[in-house]
Protein backbone atom coordinates (compact mmCIF):
# COMPACT_ATOMS: atom_id res chain seq x y z
CA UNK A 1 0.00 0.00 0.00
CA UNK A 2 2.74 2.29 1.12
CA UNK A 3 4.12 2.41 -2.51
CA UNK A 4 1.08 2.20 -4.30
CA UNK A 5 0.82 5.43 -2.64
CA UNK A 6 3.07 6.78 -4.51
CA UNK A 7 1.56 6.32 -7.48
CA UNK A 8 -1.80 6.43 -7.27
CA UNK A 9 -4.11 9.22 -6.21
CA UNK A 10 -5.69 8.63 -2.47
CA UNK A 11 -9.36 8.24 -2.23
CA UNK A 12 -10.78 8.39 1.35
CA UNK A 13 -14.54 8.04 2.50
CA UNK A 14 -16.99 6.46 4.71
CA UNK A 15 -20.14 5.51 6.09
CA UNK A 16 -21.83 5.68 9.22
CA UNK A 17 -23.04 2.30 10.58
CA UNK A 18 -26.27 4.06 12.17
CA UNK A 19 -29.16 1.91 10.15
CA UNK A 20 -29.48 -0.27 7.24
CA UNK A 21 -27.74 1.35 4.19
CA UNK A 22 -29.81 3.16 1.84
CA UNK A 23 -30.69 2.97 -1.93
CA UNK A 24 -29.32 6.69 -1.51
CA UNK A 25 -26.06 5.76 0.27
CA UNK A 26 -25.57 3.28 -2.56
CA UNK A 27 -25.83 5.61 -5.14
CA UNK A 28 -24.46 8.94 -3.75
CA UNK A 29 -21.86 7.18 -2.22
CA UNK A 30 -20.54 3.56 -2.43
CA UNK A 31 -21.21 2.53 -5.85
CA UNK A 32 -18.33 4.96 -6.39
CA UNK A 33 -16.14 3.66 -3.93
CA UNK A 34 -16.42 0.48 -5.98
CA UNK A 35 -15.89 1.56 -9.51
CA UNK A 36 -12.48 3.88 -7.87
CA UNK A 37 -10.78 0.66 -6.35
CA UNK A 38 -8.96 -0.49 -9.66
CA UNK A 39 -7.62 3.07 -10.28
CA UNK A 40 -6.92 4.47 -7.18
CA UNK A 41 -5.19 3.45 -3.85
CA UNK A 42 -9.02 3.28 -1.89
CA UNK A 43 -9.57 3.66 2.15
CA UNK A 44 -12.74 3.09 3.31
CA UNK A 45 -14.36 2.68 7.06
CA UNK A 46 -17.18 2.66 8.90
CA UNK A 47 -17.73 5.98 10.83
CA UNK A 48 -18.88 4.27 14.11
CA UNK A 49 -17.21 7.25 16.14
CA UNK A 50 -19.77 9.52 14.34
CA UNK A 51 -22.50 7.20 14.68
CA UNK A 52 -22.80 8.32 18.86
CA UNK A 53 -23.36 11.52 18.09
CA UNK A 54 -27.03 10.28 17.99
CA UNK A 55 -27.62 8.22 21.11
CA UNK A 56 -27.93 4.58 19.79
CA UNK A 57 -29.47 1.26 21.87
CA UNK A 58 -25.92 -1.24 22.67
CA UNK A 59 -27.08 -4.10 21.21
CA UNK A 60 -28.80 -2.11 17.83
CA UNK A 61 -25.12 -0.81 17.05
CA UNK A 62 -23.63 -3.82 17.31
CA UNK A 63 -25.64 -5.32 15.05
CA UNK A 64 -26.21 -2.39 12.65
CA UNK A 65 -22.35 -2.50 12.46
CA UNK A 66 -21.79 -5.71 11.41
CA UNK A 67 -24.81 -5.57 9.37
CA UNK A 68 -23.33 -2.18 7.48
CA UNK A 69 -19.48 -3.58 7.21
CA UNK A 70 -21.50 -6.96 5.34
CA UNK A 71 -23.17 -4.81 2.97
CA UNK A 72 -20.32 -2.95 1.99
CA UNK A 73 -18.24 -5.61 1.25
CA UNK A 74 -21.62 -7.29 -0.49
CA UNK A 75 -21.06 -3.64 -2.61
CA UNK A 76 -18.19 -4.99 -3.97
CA UNK A 77 -15.43 -3.54 -1.94
CA UNK A 78 -12.82 -5.53 -2.31
CA UNK A 79 -10.50 -5.91 0.75
CA UNK A 80 -7.45 -7.25 -1.08
CA UNK A 81 -7.75 -4.16 -3.47
CA UNK A 82 -8.65 -1.14 -0.52
CA UNK A 83 -8.36 -0.83 3.26
CA UNK A 84 -11.81 -1.20 4.85
CA UNK A 85 -11.45 -0.67 8.43
CA UNK A 86 -13.95 0.28 11.47
CA UNK A 87 -12.93 3.94 12.72
CA UNK A 88 -12.80 3.37 16.29
CA UNK A 89 -10.04 0.63 15.85
CA UNK A 90 -7.83 2.93 13.92
CA UNK A 91 -6.87 5.28 17.10
CA UNK A 92 -5.30 7.78 15.24
CA UNK A 93 -9.24 9.39 14.03
CA UNK A 94 -9.95 10.39 17.58
CA UNK A 95 -6.49 11.87 18.56
CA UNK A 96 -6.05 14.02 15.61
CA UNK A 97 -10.38 15.02 15.34
CA UNK A 98 -9.01 17.12 19.02
CA UNK A 99 -6.50 18.47 17.43
CA UNK A 100 -8.41 19.69 14.27
CA UNK A 101 -10.87 21.15 16.68
CA UNK A 102 -8.58 23.83 17.97
CA UNK A 103 -7.90 24.61 14.68
CA UNK A 104 -12.06 25.02 13.53
CA UNK A 105 -13.66 28.15 15.10
CA UNK A 106 -17.59 27.94 16.23
CA UNK A 107 -19.13 30.18 13.54
CA UNK A 108 -17.35 27.39 11.15
CA UNK A 109 -19.39 24.81 13.07
CA UNK A 110 -22.39 26.23 14.01
CA UNK A 111 -23.04 26.82 10.35
CA UNK A 112 -23.47 23.46 9.17
CA UNK A 113 -26.67 22.40 7.72
CA UNK A 114 -26.33 18.80 9.27
CA UNK A 115 -25.65 20.47 12.89
CA UNK A 116 -29.36 22.49 12.10
CA UNK A 117 -31.17 19.62 10.55
CA UNK A 118 -29.94 17.03 13.39
CA UNK A 119 -29.96 19.08 16.37
CA UNK A 120 -33.76 20.00 15.44
CA UNK A 121 -34.27 16.06 14.68
CA UNK A 122 -33.35 15.44 18.42
CA UNK A 123 -33.49 18.48 20.16
CA UNK A 124 -33.05 16.03 24.01
CA UNK A 125 -29.42 15.38 22.89
CA UNK A 126 -27.76 18.04 21.25
CA UNK A 127 -24.00 16.84 22.61
CA UNK A 128 -20.78 18.40 21.76
CA UNK A 129 -19.85 15.55 19.32
CA UNK A 130 -23.04 16.75 17.08
CA UNK A 131 -21.30 19.58 17.01
CA UNK A 132 -17.50 18.61 16.33
CA UNK A 133 -18.76 16.07 13.83
CA UNK A 134 -16.60 17.95 10.69
CA UNK A 135 -13.60 17.92 12.78
CA UNK A 136 -13.57 14.32 13.16
CA UNK A 137 -14.43 14.03 9.51
CA UNK A 138 -11.89 16.53 8.30
CA UNK A 139 -9.39 13.74 10.43
CA UNK A 140 -11.12 10.73 8.60
CA UNK A 141 -9.58 12.35 5.22
CA UNK A 142 -6.68 14.24 6.32
CA UNK A 143 -4.98 11.83 8.35
CA UNK A 144 -4.16 9.95 4.70
CA UNK A 145 -3.22 12.22 2.77
CA UNK A 146 -6.54 11.98 0.52
CA UNK A 147 -6.65 13.60 -2.81
CA UNK A 148 -10.30 12.82 -3.34
CA UNK A 149 -13.72 11.77 -1.15
CA UNK A 150 -16.78 10.24 -3.46
CA UNK A 151 -19.68 11.95 -1.47
CA UNK A 152 -22.91 12.56 -2.00
CA UNK A 153 -23.86 16.04 -2.46
CA UNK A 154 -25.44 16.32 1.03
CA UNK A 155 -21.43 15.83 2.70
CA UNK A 156 -20.21 18.97 0.34
CA UNK A 157 -20.65 21.26 3.05
CA UNK A 158 -18.36 19.07 5.60
CA UNK A 159 -15.99 18.63 2.56
CA UNK A 160 -15.30 22.18 2.09
CA UNK A 161 -15.44 23.08 5.77
CA UNK A 162 -12.33 19.79 5.91
CA UNK A 163 -10.36 21.87 2.97
CA UNK A 164 -10.68 25.00 5.18
CA UNK A 165 -9.39 23.23 8.07
CA UNK A 166 -6.22 22.05 6.41
CA UNK A 167 -5.77 25.17 4.23
CA UNK A 168 -5.94 26.74 7.68
CA UNK A 169 -3.21 24.42 9.53
CA UNK A 170 -0.82 23.99 6.33
CA UNK A 171 -1.08 27.88 6.60
CA UNK A 172 0.15 28.21 9.91
CA UNK A 173 2.71 25.06 9.69
CA UNK A 174 3.70 24.92 5.80
CA UNK A 175 2.44 21.66 4.43
CA UNK A 176 1.08 18.90 6.45
CA UNK A 177 -1.98 17.97 4.97
CA UNK A 178 -3.10 17.44 1.36
CA UNK A 179 -6.13 19.63 0.78
CA UNK A 180 -8.84 16.89 -0.47
CA UNK A 181 -11.68 17.51 -3.51
CA UNK A 182 -15.03 16.18 -3.49
CA UNK A 183 -15.94 13.59 -5.84
CA UNK A 184 -19.85 13.81 -6.28
CA UNK A 185 -21.21 11.82 -8.58
CA UNK A 186 -23.64 13.13 -11.58
CA UNK A 187 -26.62 10.95 -10.91
CA UNK A 188 -27.91 10.17 -8.07
CA UNK A 189 -25.59 12.74 -6.00
CA UNK A 190 -29.16 13.22 -3.85
CA UNK A 191 -31.71 10.83 -3.42
CA UNK A 192 -35.00 11.71 -1.62
CA UNK A 193 -37.00 10.21 0.34
CA UNK A 194 -40.05 8.48 -1.18
CA UNK A 195 -42.95 9.80 1.60
CA UNK A 196 -41.17 13.62 1.35
CA UNK A 197 -39.50 14.52 -1.42
CA UNK A 198 -38.20 17.56 0.20
CA UNK A 199 -35.92 15.61 2.35
CA UNK A 200 -33.09 13.28 1.71
CA UNK A 201 -33.19 9.75 1.59
CA UNK A 202 -31.99 9.12 5.43
CA UNK A 203 -30.98 5.71 7.15
CA UNK A 204 -32.07 6.94 10.33
CA UNK A 205 -35.57 8.13 8.77
CA UNK A 206 -38.65 6.99 11.12
CA UNK A 207 -41.17 6.28 8.01
CA UNK A 208 -39.90 2.81 6.66
CA UNK A 209 -41.85 3.35 3.65
CA UNK A 210 -39.66 6.56 2.82
CA UNK A 211 -36.67 5.03 1.97
CA UNK A 212 -35.42 1.85 0.24
CA UNK A 213 -32.83 -0.43 1.92
CA UNK A 214 -30.31 -2.65 0.03
CA UNK A 215 -31.33 -5.23 1.86
CA UNK A 216 -35.30 -4.63 1.58
CA UNK A 217 -36.47 -7.61 -0.28
CA UNK A 218 -37.96 -7.39 -3.81
CA UNK A 219 -41.66 -7.12 -3.21
CA UNK A 220 -40.88 -4.52 -0.33
CA UNK A 221 -38.88 -2.62 -2.93
CA UNK A 222 -41.76 -2.83 -5.05
CA UNK A 223 -44.32 -1.93 -2.50
CA UNK A 224 -42.13 1.33 -1.52
CA UNK A 225 -42.22 2.78 -4.93
CA UNK A 226 -45.49 2.35 -5.79
CA UNK A 227 -46.38 4.34 -2.34
CA UNK A 228 -44.07 6.79 -3.64
CA UNK A 229 -45.37 10.43 -3.31
CA UNK A 230 -46.10 11.98 -6.79
CA UNK A 231 -48.00 14.97 -8.24
CA UNK A 232 -51.57 15.13 -10.13
CA UNK A 233 -50.11 16.04 -12.81
CA UNK A 234 -49.55 12.57 -14.28
CA UNK A 235 -46.62 13.04 -17.52
CA UNK A 236 -43.47 11.59 -16.21
CA UNK A 237 -41.38 14.75 -17.09
CA UNK A 238 -38.76 16.84 -15.05
CA UNK A 239 -40.04 20.01 -13.74
CA UNK A 240 -40.42 22.30 -11.07
CA UNK A 241 -43.11 21.02 -8.42
CA UNK A 242 -42.79 17.90 -8.87
CA UNK A 243 -39.90 16.81 -6.26
CA UNK A 244 -41.41 13.19 -6.17
CA UNK A 245 -41.62 12.50 -10.12
CA UNK A 246 -37.88 14.21 -10.17
CA UNK A 247 -37.19 11.80 -7.72
CA UNK A 248 -37.70 9.10 -9.34
CA UNK A 249 -36.76 9.83 -12.65
CA UNK A 250 -32.89 10.82 -10.96
CA UNK A 251 -33.04 7.24 -9.56
CA UNK A 252 -34.08 5.91 -12.81
CA UNK A 253 -31.14 7.38 -14.70
CA UNK A 254 -28.53 6.34 -12.13
CA UNK A 255 -29.43 2.77 -12.20
CA UNK A 256 -29.61 2.63 -15.91
CA UNK A 257 -27.56 4.96 -17.20
CA UNK A 258 -30.38 6.68 -19.46
CA UNK A 259 -30.81 10.78 -19.06
CA UNK A 260 -33.93 12.53 -18.26
CA UNK A 261 -35.04 13.27 -22.04
CA UNK A 262 -34.66 9.37 -22.57
CA UNK A 263 -36.40 8.71 -19.61
CA UNK A 264 -39.70 11.25 -20.80
CA UNK A 265 -39.73 10.14 -24.43
CA UNK A 266 -39.72 6.26 -22.91
CA UNK A 267 -43.13 6.87 -20.77
CA UNK A 268 -44.75 9.50 -22.83
CA UNK A 269 -48.59 8.74 -23.07
CA UNK A 270 -47.93 6.28 -19.97
CA UNK A 271 -49.52 6.91 -16.39
CA UNK A 272 -47.02 7.37 -12.86
CA UNK A 273 -48.04 3.13 -12.38
CA UNK A 274 -46.26 2.16 -15.18
CA UNK A 275 -43.64 4.38 -14.63
CA UNK A 276 -43.29 3.40 -10.75
CA UNK A 277 -43.23 -0.18 -11.85
CA UNK A 278 -40.18 0.23 -13.95
CA UNK A 279 -38.13 2.21 -11.48
CA UNK A 280 -38.87 -0.58 -8.74
CA UNK A 281 -37.86 -3.41 -10.92
CA UNK A 282 -35.02 -1.47 -12.22
CA UNK A 283 -33.76 -0.87 -8.25
CA UNK A 284 -35.15 -4.70 -7.52
CA UNK A 285 -32.57 -6.08 -10.48
CA UNK A 286 -29.62 -3.60 -9.56
CA UNK A 287 -29.73 -4.77 -5.57
CA UNK A 288 -30.17 -8.53 -6.09
CA UNK A 289 -26.81 -9.34 -6.26
CA UNK A 290 -25.99 -7.06 -3.50
CA UNK A 291 -28.47 -8.68 -1.34
CA UNK A 292 -27.04 -12.43 -2.28
CA UNK A 293 -23.50 -11.56 -1.47
CA UNK A 294 -24.82 -9.69 2.12
CA UNK A 295 -26.09 -13.30 2.88
CA UNK A 296 -22.82 -14.90 1.82
CA UNK A 297 -21.14 -12.41 4.56
CA UNK A 298 -23.08 -11.76 7.21
CA UNK A 299 -23.07 -15.15 8.15
CA UNK A 300 -19.17 -15.05 7.96
CA UNK A 301 -18.13 -12.93 10.98
CA UNK A 302 -14.64 -14.71 11.40
CA UNK A 303 -13.59 -13.24 7.46
CA UNK A 304 -15.37 -10.29 8.11
CA UNK A 305 -13.23 -9.61 11.20
CA UNK A 306 -9.74 -11.00 9.37
CA UNK A 307 -10.64 -8.15 6.86
CA UNK A 308 -11.09 -5.01 9.19
CA UNK A 309 -8.23 -6.31 11.65
CA UNK A 310 -5.91 -6.71 8.43
CA UNK A 311 -7.09 -2.95 7.31
CA UNK A 312 -7.15 -1.03 10.51
CA UNK A 313 -3.99 -2.62 11.07
CA UNK A 314 -2.13 -0.76 8.17
CA UNK A 315 -4.43 2.24 8.45
CA UNK A 316 -3.09 2.82 11.86
CA UNK A 317 0.49 3.03 10.61
CA UNK A 318 0.08 4.59 7.20
CA UNK A 319 -2.00 7.53 9.37
CA UNK A 320 0.31 7.60 12.45
CA UNK A 321 2.47 9.58 10.17
CA UNK A 322 0.44 12.19 9.50
CA UNK A 323 -0.62 12.50 12.74
CA UNK A 324 2.84 12.61 14.37
CA UNK A 325 3.98 15.08 11.57
CA UNK A 326 1.28 17.61 12.48
CA UNK A 327 2.04 17.23 16.10
CA UNK A 328 5.71 17.87 15.68
CA UNK A 329 5.10 20.99 13.95
CA UNK A 330 2.26 22.22 16.67
CA UNK A 331 5.52 21.37 19.29
CA UNK A 332 4.01 18.47 20.77
CA UNK A 333 7.25 16.16 22.10
CA UNK A 334 6.47 12.82 20.91
CA UNK A 335 7.37 9.76 22.29
N1 LIG B 1 -30.04 10.57 0.17
C1 LIG B 1 -28.78 10.49 -0.24
N2 LIG B 1 -28.49 10.63 -1.54
C2 LIG B 1 -27.20 10.53 -1.98
N3 LIG B 1 -26.17 10.27 -1.15
C3 LIG B 1 -26.42 10.12 0.16
N4 LIG B 1 -25.63 9.87 1.22
C4 LIG B 1 -26.39 9.82 2.33
N5 LIG B 1 -27.68 10.03 2.03
C5 LIG B 1 -27.73 10.23 0.68
C6 LIG B 1 -24.18 9.67 1.15
O1 LIG B 1 -23.90 8.44 1.79
C7 LIG B 1 -22.62 8.54 2.40
C8 LIG B 1 -22.67 8.00 3.78
O2 LIG B 1 -23.50 8.80 4.58
P1 LIG B 1 -23.36 8.75 6.15
O3 LIG B 1 -23.77 7.44 6.64
O4 LIG B 1 -22.02 9.16 6.56
O5 LIG B 1 -24.26 9.86 6.72
P2 LIG B 1 -25.49 10.61 6.22
O6 LIG B 1 -25.13 11.46 5.05
O7 LIG B 1 -26.02 11.35 7.40
O8 LIG B 1 -26.45 9.43 5.74
P3 LIG B 1 -27.86 9.06 6.25
O9 LIG B 1 -28.29 7.86 5.47
O10 LIG B 1 -28.77 10.24 6.18
O11 LIG B 1 -27.63 8.63 7.74
P4 LIG B 1 -28.31 9.18 9.04
O12 LIG B 1 -29.79 8.91 8.85
O13 LIG B 1 -27.73 8.38 10.16
O14 LIG B 1 -28.01 10.63 9.15
C9 LIG B 1 -22.21 9.98 2.33
O15 LIG B 1 -21.23 10.13 1.31
C10 LIG B 1 -23.45 10.71 1.97
O16 LIG B 1 -23.18 11.86 1.20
Amino acid sequence: MEQQTEKKKVVFSAIQPSGTITLGNYLGAIRNWTAMQNEFNCIYALADLHTITVRQETAQFRKNILEAYASILACGIDPEKSLFFIQSHVTTHAQLAWILNCYTQFGELSRMTQFKDKSARHADNVNAGLFTYPSLMAADILLYQADMVPVGADQKQHLELSRNISERFNGIYGNVFKVPEPYIPQNGARVMSLQDPTKKMSKSDTNVNACVSLMDAPDTIMKKFKRAVTDSEAVVRFGEGKDGINNLMGIYSAVTGKSLEQIENEFEGKGYGDFKTAVGEAVVEELRPVKERYDKYISDKSYMEECWKKSAEIAQKFSQRTLDKAMKKIGFVLK
